[in-house]
């Protein structure tokens, strides 16, 4: 059976506003691509002038990978998710603090920031792009997911992006804020500890939003490639 990746991007005067990713049959390429316009032309952050979307025959196998498990940490504050953002990243980088600054301070950026483990600096070529993880979806049916906008896919996507992106072996970890100014939840996940939902990432209303990939490889041209190119599902039956 033929699979197809779909991708969507939108911008308004150059400035990314939002995108998705979708790997579906045939089939449902139609639907999907009509539901991501849709998507994009209702998003909180503002109405494109632009929407770019893309499909793409999928050639050579896919890979599966399961679900991170999902848990939660009662932060009621924004220090207090400081915290955990950092009680996470301590012992795997002597640059925890410098990665929660970057990530706080970034904004617009369509893909994520690759920080590099033991130096601190950062890993991808263009740092107001960063780099986009794209190719992956839920395992599930199309029919028994959450209706495109329902505020149920806003969890499904950062768990199957979580997903992909902790699968590799160079990934440390990963943080990430929403930059919807009205959703202050964010997440920090690892391969071992799952993906931590975490409350009260920044204040409401504030624009800032972004990821941050903590890594430990020599070959960051490979790990891009898996983050860019690889076609992953995530969950389902393995
Ligand atoms: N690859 C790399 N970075 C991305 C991608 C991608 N495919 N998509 C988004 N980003 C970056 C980009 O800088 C965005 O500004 C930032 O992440 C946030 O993206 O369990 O909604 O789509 O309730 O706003 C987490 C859910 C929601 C927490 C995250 O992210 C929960 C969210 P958004
Ligand atoms: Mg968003």
């Amino acid at each position: 059976m033929a699979l197809f990746s779909v991708k969507m991007r939108s911008s308004a005067l150059g400035a990314h506003i939002s995108g998705a990713e979708r790997i579906v049959e045939e089939h449902e390429v139609g639907t999907v691509c009509a539901a991501m316009s849709r998507r994009a032309l209702s998003h909180g952050k503002g109405q494109p002038d632009s929407i770019t979307i893309t499909v793409a025959a999928i050639h050579g196998d896919v890979m599966r990978i399961p679900a991170l498990s999902i848990t939660e940490a009662g932060s009621r504050a924004l220090d207090e998710a400081r915290e955990v953002v950092l009680r996470t990243l301590d012992p795997l980088t002597p640059h925890a603090e410098r990665a929660w600054e970057l990530l706080t301070s970034v904004r617009d950026m369509r893909g994520a920031i690759l920080f590099d483990a033991s130096t601190g600096e950062r890993l991808e070529r263009d740092h107001a792009r960063g780099v986009r993880v794209t190719s992956m979806d839920a395992a599930t049916a199309t029919g028994e997911r959450p209706e495109q906008g329902s505020g149920k896919t806003r969890i499904t996507d950062a768990l199957v992006l979580a997903s992909k992106v902790a699968h590799h072996p160079a990934v440390l970890a990963e943080v990430c804020i929403s930059d919807d100014p009205d959703y202050t939840t964010g997440y920090v996940a690892t391969q071992s500890l799952g993906y931590l939902r975490v409350r009260n990432m920044k204040p409401a209303g504030s624009p800032i939003g972004g990821r941050l990939f903590v890594v430990d490889t020599n070959d960051t041209a490979d790990l891009v490639h898996y983050l860019e190119h690889t076609p992953v599902l995530v969950g389902g039956a393995q």
